[in-house]
Order: structure tokens, then C-alpha cells, then sequence
């Protein structure tokens, strides 16, 4: 290029006349967003094993938040402040850890629409839900008869049902029997979660299946919906060595679940009422304090009874990812042991069941015959295909784990028609959209299970990574262009990703404090106040910059448990207070401007145990401190408290 026409065309570009072909930009240049702009896309990546889920910007792989799910987080007291616990109660009590799998945004029409993402707990089988208004879990469901909740939290296009299924069958109902007995007993169960609703989430109905492994899922759309499809493996019904044991057979299967079907049989009472007990949790808008409510029966479809609920189509060889194509037509697994990449035809698994194609039945449930709903095989696509994501133009790009690579393909044609690398091992894929009616295309985000050279050591472990990929130009004859690689937070599985001009508009700046209806909200410094209830000494306290009313409490005795409730009286937006007392054996609170947090307190030893803020909000943060004195349980000291030179302030006996 000549010197004066570069700079003629460097002036145009500048000026927004000319943009540049895509690939013509330098990866740096691609994921660079210069300050005062914002990246394009939120991607949601699951934690895995912190329970957690991380929110990143796109394309230029920044952190912007962890959201605590399943795990407790001392970063904002969620699961240690007293609104908070109940999101973590299960039927097996409190527990403070879980095992994120899989987000998926809530969808309309197929295509994601930013109300909410729902994620997957697989040890104790659970699905949650996070409001992205304000980026928080708001509702957790737990799931009864299941082990390992891992086919999950996978949407209908509608959002009406979010899936849930048993990874591991186990014996349905729980009892203590002989482990080899594992054909007799372990059964295996589909769960629908009634997900449209915030704060009235509900098992729709189980149906009980073979005790396979049920491994992912995804539901139809366009013509396919109606219909949702898992993946099995260990058909085989190994109890033991499973590597060698579950992978004897040349094919397992794909359950494709009428979920139409399984509706109407509940309408026609074909089901059976089971007795069982598990926890809904809900934190709703207004108190914002969760509670627990006692669930104690699900419904269950046996598929003898409701003929049509379930199919079974053979697939080759222990498929692990299960995904739909963008146009409802196609539904391809990813055979982790398979030399091939299946891809099965809806309209002929419709014609398939009316003509009877059967290869056999399985507990009422029809297998049907592999020639008469596989569209094609994907011959030599690489080694051990896994996931599979969309680009909307009619491609599918399919992750492989061991041959670490990406394969992508024409699904229609069955043609083949690149590979990217990836560092290594990779697991699950992303492409924003990707799983939707409507990929935005744009990025590829393989996700590795394995990091080796590609970060600066960091001991023995090491931080997950990922590497995104441009495929804005048709990778029909545009080769994905490598742009950056992302280290991410515990081990990602699944992600989500959707345009920022969605979600950013409906951020939620500040809890209106006016709508504030926890019952130990302290609305003004002039409402704060102690309040003692026998041993129970519940402080009213606000705060602001910078300073807490009170600042001063005396008067606490050893044998007292005392509740800070804690009003954050500020509206402004990104003005939290933090609040921490000595000796307290819990985390501190990061509370949101108009909010009340709770932190329980039982001091041990008589002192005078100082207090603060955690969080650097004015020049005066330091300052923003006080005193609790606490006597011996039998010490007759006045009760008092104070703020400034005033008098003892309202003091509630
Ligand atoms: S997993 S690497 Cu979804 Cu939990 Cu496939
Ligand atoms: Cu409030 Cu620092």
C-alpha cells in the first residue's frame, strides 16, 4: 500500500466511512476496548467446582463479577448473612459448597432475552435461578430422586421448563441396598422444572427411566418444539470400573423426551403422586430475605403408562453433549469414544415413531432403529467430539477433547471444513447465542480442561483457559482467527453469552429504599435503635458516608447474641458499605445502597470489640468505625448506645 493512500484510508476508517474486512484487524486491535467504551458481550462462564458463576466482558476476556450460587461467599457475606442462608438449605440441611455445570439464559422464542440464567448444581441435585437485574441469585430448587443433577439447567425456548436429570441412577426411591444389586434397583429420572415464573419454581413432573447415566440435554425448538433430548451412557448398567465396564456397548442413547406428551398425561392423571421432601428457596425483591419452603411430593410419568413420552435413539458411543441445531431440524451427540459425529434428523425420528421403526424397548420405552434417524455420520472429525455450538449460518463447531481442537462443519451437508487448536483439552465450547434460534455468531470460546504452558506458572494449579476466537467472517472460506486467551475462575463447563445492549440497559442501580421491606430496616439515623429481647439484642444500625449510627453500644453481656442489621442509607449507585466486627466467625457484609444485611455476633470474652467498615467508600472510609463493649454475663450495666456527643438514643428494652 502506498504511504498517502494508507493514510487516506486510515483517515476514512477513523471517521467511521470505511470499516476494514475483519481479518484485516490485528488480534490485539480485536479485544482491545479503550477506556470510556464497553465490550460488546456479557459471557457467563460457570465456576465448576467453586459453585460459582463468572461474568466476563467480551471480546476483551475481563472479569467483571463472580456471582455466588451454590457456594458461600465471603466476599459478600451471601450464604453467611442471615438473609442469605436459606438460599443454601437443602433436604440434607445447609450446604455451603456445590458444582456448577451449566448456565443458560432464559430465552423468548428461542432466543435468549436476558431475564435470567439458571445453572446446574450436580452433587446435590439442584438448579438455580439469578435475576440480571441485579446479577443475584434469587431462587434455588432442589430435585428429589436424582444423583448428580448434570443434564441441566437446559431451557425450552420459552423458558417454560429448565431440565434436571439423575448423572448417576441410584435407587429410586433412596434405600440401603447391596450395590451389585445396581440392575434391580437404580433407576435413573428426567426431571422438567417449571422455570416461567420467578419465586415459583416447581418439579412439573419426573419421568422414570433405566438406570443409565443421563449425562446432557438440550430441548427442541422450531419444528422439534415440544421436545427435549438427554444423552445417556452406561447402558451397560456398570456399578464398577465404569471406564472399562461402561464402554462395552457400540452405541448408547439419546432420550427424546415428549414434553407435550408428558403434559398430557398429567391432564389425564396418568401419573403417580410421590411422597418426598426437598427445599424451594426464594429471595424475593421486597424483604430480600430467603426462605425455605418445604416441597413434599413430585409427580412422576411412567413411561408404560403414557405411551409416546419417551424414545430412545442409538448413538454411537457414550455421547456426552447433545445439541440442537438453530433451526430445530437436527440433533447432534458428541460420542466421547465415537469415530464419528452423529447427526440425527427430527423429521425422520417423527416419521421413525409413525412408521414403527423399532430396534427394541427398553421399561416401555422404544428404541428406534439408528438408520432411521441419523441424517449422517461426520466421518473422522477428530478425536473424542464432545459439545457442539452454532454460528447461525449454518455451521457447527464441535470441541474435542482429545485430539484438542475444535472441528467445525457444515451439519447439512456433512462436510467438513476446518480446525482450530485449542490449549489444551477442551470441554465445552461458546459462541454467543450458540445453542439458540438465533446464534449472534461473532465469537468461538473453547473452554480447556487443561492449561500447561500457556499462563505464567502459578504452582501446581492453574487457572483454567480459554481461547477466543473471531469467526465474524464466514468460515466458509475465512479461517477463525485466534484473538486471546482467557484465564478463568475454577473450571468452567458451560457458558452463555448475550449482547450487552441487551443486559446493560436493565442494571439495576441502588434497592430502593423506600421499597426496602426487610423488618429490621432502618430507613434514618434518627430510627436507629437496640432492641433487647431477653439474650437476644437486636441492633438497628444504618450507614453512610461515612459513618454507622450507633457508634457506640455498651451494655452487651457474654451469653447475648447479638443481630447487626445493617441499612445501607445511601442512593447512589456503587456506594457499598461494608461492615465486619472483631471476633465474629462468620465473613463480613458487602451491603447494596438501600439494603439490610444481618450479621449474627456472639461475643465469648468481655472487652471492647471495635467495628468497621470494609469497604474504601469516601476519603473518611477510615473513619468509619465503632465500638461494641460487651460485660460479663452478669454485670449490671445500663444499656446504652450513642452516636456523637448527642444523648443515649433510643434505647428499646
Ligand atoms: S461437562 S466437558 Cu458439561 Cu459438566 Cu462437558
Ligand atoms: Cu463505608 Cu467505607
Amino acid at each position: 500500500m502506498k504511504p498517502r493512500f494508507k493514510l487516506a484510508l486510515f483517515s476514512a476508517v477513523a471517521a467511521g466511512l470505511v470499516s476494514l474486512p475483519s481479518q484485516a484487524q490485528s488480534p490485539a486491535e480485536k479485544v482491545y476496548v479503550p477506556h470510556g467504551k464497553h465490550d460488546e458481550f456479557y459471557a457467563f462462564l460457570s465456576g465448576g467446582y467453586n459453585g460459582q458463576l463468572s461474568v466476563y466482558g467480551l471480546p476483551s476476556g475481563r472479569l467483571l463479577k463472580v456471582i455466588p450460587v451454590f457456594s458461600v461467599f465471603p466476599m459478600n457475606g451471601y450464604g453467611y448473612s442471615e438473609e442469605t442462608k436459606a438460599m443454601l438449605m437443602t433436604s440434607h440441611g445447609f450446604i455451603p459448597w456445590g458444582d456448577t455445570h451449566h448456565p443458560e439464559l432464559s430465552q423468548t422464542n428461542g432466543v435468549p432475552d436476558g431475564r435470567w440464567i439458571f445453572i446446574n448444581e450436580n452433587n446435590t441435585p439442584r438448579v438455580a435461578r439469578i435475576d440480571l437485574k441485579t446479577f443475584e441469585t434469587t431462587e434455588i430448587i432442589e430435585i428429589p430422586f436424582s444423583g448428580g443433577n448434570h443434564a441441566s439447567a437446559f431451557t425450552t425456548p420459552d423458558t417454560k421448563y429448565v431440565t434436571a436429570a439423575t448423572r448417576f441412577s441410584v435407587p429410586i426411591p433412596q434405600k440401603d441396598v447391596p450395590i451389585a444389586e445396581y440392575k434391580k434397583y437404580f433407576k435413573g429420572t428426567l426431571t422438567f422444572i417449571r422455570a416461567d415464573k420467578p419465586g415459583k419454581m416447581d418439579i412439573a413432573f419426573q419421568i422414570l427411566v433405566p438406570g443409565y447415566d443421563y449425562d446432557l440435554a438440550h430441548c427442541g425448538k422450531g419444528p422439534s418444539y415440544g421436545w427435549c433430548f438427554f444423552t445417556s451412557y452406561n447402558t451397560e448398567q456398570a456399578h464398577t470400573l465404569l471406564e472399562i465396564n461402561a464402554s462395552m456397548k457400540d452405541k448408547d442413547y439419546i432420550a427424546a423426551v415428549n414434553w407435550k406428551r408428558a403434559e398430557e398425561c398429567i391432564a389425564q392423571g396418568k401419573y403417580k403422586e410421590v411422597k418426598t421432601k426437598y427445599a424451594h428457596n426464594y429471595r424475593p425483591e421486597d424483604t430480600r430475605i430467603a426462605r425455605t419452603e418445604w416441597k413434599t411430593s413430585v409427580k412422576w410419568i411412567i413411561p408404560k403408562e403414557c405411551p409416546g413420552v419417551v424414545y430412545y435413539l442409538p448413538t454411537p458411543k457414550s455421547p456426552h453433549g447433545v445439541d440442537v441445531t438453530p433451526d430445530g431440524k437436527y440433533i447432534i451427540g458428541g460420542g466421547k469414544l465415537a469415530t464419528v459425529i452423529p447427526i440425527h434428523s427430527f423429521e425422520k425420528m417423527i416419521n421413525a415413531i409413525k412408521n414403527k421403526q423399532f430396534a427394541g424397548e427398553v421399561e416401555g420405552i422404544p428404541i428406534l432403529k439408528y438408520e432411521a434417524v441419523n441424517h449422517c455420520e461426520l466421518p473422522n472429525p477428530c478425536l473424542g467430539p464432545l459439545h457442539t455450538e452454532f454460528d447461525g449460518r449454518g455451521h457447527a463447531f464441535t470441541s474435542c477433547f482429545i485430539s484438542s481442537d475444535v472441528v467445525y462443519y457444515d451439519y447439512k451437508k456433512c462436510k467438513i471444513l476446518g480446525h482450530v487448536p485449542t490449549y489444551y483439552s477442551v470441554g465445552h465450547l461458546m459462541i454467543p447465542g450458540g445453542d439458540s434460534a438465533k446464534p449472534w455468531g461473532k465469537y468461538l470460546l473453547p473452554m480447556n480442561k487443561i492449561t500447561k504452558d500457556v499462563f505464567l506458572p502459578t504452582g501446581p494449579e492453574l487457572p483454567h483457559a480459554g481461547q477466543l476466537y473471531d469467526i465474524s467472517a464466514n468460515v466458509e472460506n475465512t479461517k477463525p482467527q485466534f484473538l486471546l486467551d482467557l484465564a478463568e475462575l475454577g473450571e468452567p463447563h458451560y457458558a452463555q453469552a448475550i449482547p450487552a445492549k441487551i443486559l446493560a440497559p436493565k442494571s439495576q442501580k441502588i434497592f430502593e429504599l423506600e421499597k426496602n421491606k426487610n423488618p429490621y430496616v432502618t430507613r434514618s439515623e434518627e430510627e436507629a435503635k437496640v432492641v433487647r429481647k431477653g439474650n437476644e439484642v437486636h441492633v438497628y444500625m444504618t450507614a453512610i458516608r461515612s459513618h454507622f449510627v450507633p457508634d457506640n453500644i455498651e451494655g452487651i453481656k457474654v451469653g447475648d447474641t447479638v443481630y447487626f442489621h445493617v441499612t445501607n442509607i445511601e442512593q447512589d449507585w456503587d456506594i457499598p458499605h461494608g461492615f465486619a466486627v472483631y471476633g465474629a466467625k462468620t465473613s463480613n457484609l458487602l451491603i447494596m445502597p438501600g439494603e439490610t444485611l444481618t450479621l449474627k455476633w456472639k461475643p465469648e470474652k468481655p472487652g471492647v470489640y471495635p467495628y468497621y467498615c470494609t469497604d474504601f467508600c469516601s476519603a473518611l472510609h477510615q473513619e468509619m468505625q465503632g465500638y461494641v463493649r460487651v460485660s460479663p454475663a452478669d454485670a449490671k450495666l445500663p444499656f446504652k448506645f450513642k452516636y456523637g456527643t448527642g444523648d443515649e438514643m433510643h434505647i428499646v428494652k
